[in-house]
């Protein structure tokens, strides 16, 4: 999607640090890390939001899920972390491409602000 700024990350127009890539997903460390381990997971294919998903996109949203586990593991996550995806205003979401922050290395707190 033209104005999407994580479709511009993902056709290599906007640089980010790439941690993880194959051909459904892309994952990138945040630009504002609320963490020591901060890794957005997005999938290559335009989604606005969780609003936006059909029964077509389960098999993608369990990769996603996949991946988040295997990076964790790879990022030396052993104590736990925390997998979130802010849907829309009251959700907190400001960018409208569907993605899942992978967030560890300290306490997580709940309930989130
Ligand atoms: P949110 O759930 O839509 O609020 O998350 C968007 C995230 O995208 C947020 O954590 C930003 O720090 C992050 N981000 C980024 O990594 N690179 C950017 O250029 C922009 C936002 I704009």
């Amino acid at each position: 999607m033209q104005d999407c700024l994580f479709c511009k990350i993902i056709a290599g127009e906007i640089p980010a640090q790439k941690v993880y890539e194959d051909d459904q997903v892309l994952a990138f460390k945040d630009i504002a890390p609320v963490a020591p381990v901060h890794v957005l997971i997005i999938p290559k294919q335009h989604i606005a939001t969780l609003e936006d998903l059909t029964a077509e996109n389960a098999e993608l949203m369990g990769h996603i899920l996949v991946t988040a586990a295997k990076l964790a593991k790879e990022l030396g996550l052993a104590k736990g972390y925390r997998v979130v995806s802010n849907c829309k205003e009251d959700g907190g979401q400001t960018v409208y491409h569907i993605h899942f922050h992978l967030i560890g290395g300290r306490q997580m707190q709940w309930p989130p602000g």
